[in-house]
């Protein structure tokens, strides 16, 4: 299956809630007009691209409206499709030469274990050396759900007991990374911090051991969102954004229900690009973010 493939299936359902908007308010001649602009609006708030986005999108096919005469439906699709694109940044996770460290941050159950799994899959099928490490020490559960997705992968997985300090294993994970020479270290944590100062100690104190440990490391924080929580992921890359540095969005369940707009909503929430795409639970269900796939997929075809 091709990329734009696995990107049409996964977005089918937002596509279809789209469509089926689309179609209701230009039933009969394919033809917008002022009033649908409203309508228009609203589909794309159902579909959580946002107040401000939506907004923004519906200003730009209105004005497009007036400057050209055009209200055709393919046109105002295409209208929508640059004006999507020109929104949303993306961008392709590389590793550079050395030691490579991910850090997987996010609030619970957005992704952030199955994402690390199929990172380290990803990167240990092409020939890189991989080690994950189990910094989300919460549950004893957590550590054991990282450790199948290390063996799945085949990678090694460094993890203490349950309850231990995040920290500590932060720094034995590198310390082997180093030791084993590894090209990628992706460290899974755990998503149940309290309150906002607890989150930024603990993102802190974990930032420090790596500056301090493996000064020359390329390090990438990448932020986990469930896509299926709508707004409320925007809420959270917000929140994280105010408390620590955010190298890229990783937009995991795009498969899961019809509000795969939020990525523009995010977008337009943080400067951060979207790097990533989780379209499923399987280990290669990952992919690139690519914007233009993102916008071919989300919206109807003419
Ligand atoms: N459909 C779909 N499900 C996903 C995707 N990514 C993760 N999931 C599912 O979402 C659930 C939570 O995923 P986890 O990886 O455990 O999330 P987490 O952020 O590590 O959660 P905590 O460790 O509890 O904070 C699991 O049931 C995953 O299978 C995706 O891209 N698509
Ligand atoms: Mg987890």
């Amino acid at each position: 299956m091709s990329v734009f493939e696995k990107f049409k299936r996964g977005l089918e359902k937002t596509r279809s809630f789209v469509e089926s908007g689309f179609n209701r308010i230009a039933a009969n001649l394919g033809i917008f007009d002022e009033d649908m602009l409203d309508d228009l609006e609203m589909i794309l708030i159902s579909a959580d691209c946002g107040l401000q986005a939506a907004t923004h999108l519906t200003e730009a096919v209105r004005s497009d409206m007036l400057l050209t005469g055009n209200n055709r439906r393919d046109h105002v699709l295409d209208v929508l499709a640059k004006e999507m694109r020109v929104m949303l940044t993306d961008g392709k996770l590389k590793l550079a030469d050395g030691l490579n460290v991910m850090l997987m941050i996010g609030v619970n159950g957005t992704g952030k274990t199955t994402t690390s799994g199929k990172l380290a899959y990803r990167y240990k099928s092409a020939g890189k050396r991989v080690m994950m490490g189990a910094a989300d020490t919460f549950r004893a559960a957590a550590i054991d759900q990282l450790k199948v997705w290390g063996e799945r992968a085949g990678v090694p997985v460094i993890a203490h007991q349950a309850g231990a300090d995040p920290a500590a294993v932060v720094y034995d994970a590198l310390q082997s990374a180093k030791a084993r020479n590894v090209d990628l270290l992706i460290l899974d944590t755990a998503g149940r911090l309290h309150n906002k100062k607890n989150l930024m100690d603990e993102l802190a104190k974990i930032n420090r051991i790596i500056g301090r440990e493996v000064p020359d490391a390329h390090v990438l924080s990448l932020l986990v969102l469930d896509a299926t929580t709508g707004q409320n992921a925007v809420k959270q890359a917000e929140a994280f954004a105010e408390v620590t540095p955010i190298d890229g969005i990783v937009l995991a369940k795009l498969d899961g229900n019809a509000k795969g707009g939020v990525a523009l909503a995010v977008t337009a929430a943080t400067s951060a690009p979207i790097v990533l795409a989780g379209l499923g639970e399987s280990i290669d269900d990952l992919e690139d973010f690519d914007a233009d796939l993102f916008v071919k997929s989300l919206l109807p075809a003419e």
